[in-house]
């Protein structure tokens, strides 16, 4: 059996911290599974990742068998089979949007440089630290031996949020809906779509009302998490750190047969989303594969949704051109 080499960035934050014990647990790749994990921070971090570490000695996890914890990102990602890219600036006060879009640019072409040079060939990388699908966008275009599919970015907890929310509302368990996309942006341009969705087999548009869905149901899920940052002082981790676990696990292990997911990947060019840039889409995995839902039917106003996601997108890669 190999051992597979997970790595985490920004270990020692909030999502880092909730993520490195599930997945050392053995959430990710199933109790059987040997991993060495490999902790990345900044330097002055180390402390507090070195006591994430000890904690984790602490745990005795069966699966765990060995536990780097570094600031140097040629040691974090060398053989690394999954990349969980968490580790991010967070936006200070009077910080333009495009200033933090640059200030991240800066790591994650250094992240792209040593995973291009140290991981595992065949590596699967899941961008979550913000704005995660144009930090997606730098990672690859900074890896340019890997494969652009081995790059994605993190939709899964807009995915989940928003089965909670139709879940709610028409009286249904999260486990009874399908189909349902998060189109887009991680950003409140994303695209909740209810129009392919299915609760029990029944089409979910015909259970809720268009204006439920429009002035209720959008807005909730695209604001999600500045109303749990209103709740509880923190933006969301336990949640994030679960979103990303499905993710990963999805993607490497499969998804429903009867079902899809959304995650941001490099388009292809399909709805006419431009080629590229990190956009999610429905996918459907399998055998460590993903593959876009195609031809599915759109309206004007799902169509509408999409190119404003896509221009947001489209902008922010105009403002970190230089480093692509
Ligand atoms: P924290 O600030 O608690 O933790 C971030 C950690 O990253 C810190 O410990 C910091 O030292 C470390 N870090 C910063 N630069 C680094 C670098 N160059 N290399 C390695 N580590 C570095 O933030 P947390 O709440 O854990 O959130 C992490 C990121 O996830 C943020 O960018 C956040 O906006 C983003 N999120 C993305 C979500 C998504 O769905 N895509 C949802 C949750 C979350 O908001």
């Amino acid at each position: 059996m190999s051992i597979k080499t997970i790595t985490i960035t920004g270990a020692a934050g909030q999502i880092g911290y909730q993520l490195a014990f599930r997945i050392a647990s053995g959430q990710l790749l199933g109790t059987g599974e040997k991993m060495n994990l490999k902790l990345l921070e900044i330097p002055i971090a180390l402390d507090a990742l070195n006591g994430v570490a000890m904690e984790l000695d602490d745990c005795a996890f069966p699966s765990l068998e060995t536990i780097t914890a570094t600031d140097n990102a040629s040691v974090a990602f060398q053989d690394c089979d999954y990349a969980f890219l968490v580790g991010a600036k967070p936006r200070g006060p009077g910080m333009e949007r495009s200033d933090l879009l640059i200030e991240n640019a800066g790591i994650f072409s250094i992240q792209g440089n040593a995973i291009n040079k140290c991981a595992n060939r065949n590596i699967k990388v899941l961008v979550v630290g913000n704005p995660a699908n144009t930090n997606a966008l730098i990672t690859m275009s900074n890896a340019p031996d890997i494969d652009p599919k081995s790059f994605s970015a993190m939709m899964r907890l807009d995915h989940n949020r928003a089965l909670a929310q139709l879940a709610e509302k028409t009286d249904s368990h999260v486990t009874s809906i399908k189909k349902l996309t998060v189109w887009g942006n991680h950003s409140t341009t994303q695209y909740p779509d209810i129009h392919h969705a299915t609760i029990n087999d029944k089409q979910a548009i015909d259970l809720v009302s268009l204006d439920w869905m429009k002035n209720t149901f959008i807005p909730n899920v695209q604001n999600r998490g500045a109303k749990i940052i209103q709740a509880r002082g923190l933006s969301s981790a336990a949640s994030a750190a679960s979103a990303a676990i499905d993710h990963v696990r999805n993607w490497a292990f499969g998804s429903s047969d009867n079902d899809w997911i959304s995650m941001a990947i490099p388009s292809d060019g399909s709805y006419g989303i431009s080629e590229g840039i990190i956009f999610s889409f429905p996918v459907r995995c399998e055998k460590g594969d993903y593959e876009i839902i195609s031809r599915l039917e759109m309206n004007k106003y799902s169509e509408d949704c999409l190119k404003i996601s896509e221009a947001e997108l489209l902008e922010e890669r105009k403002a970190v051109e230089h480093l692509l």
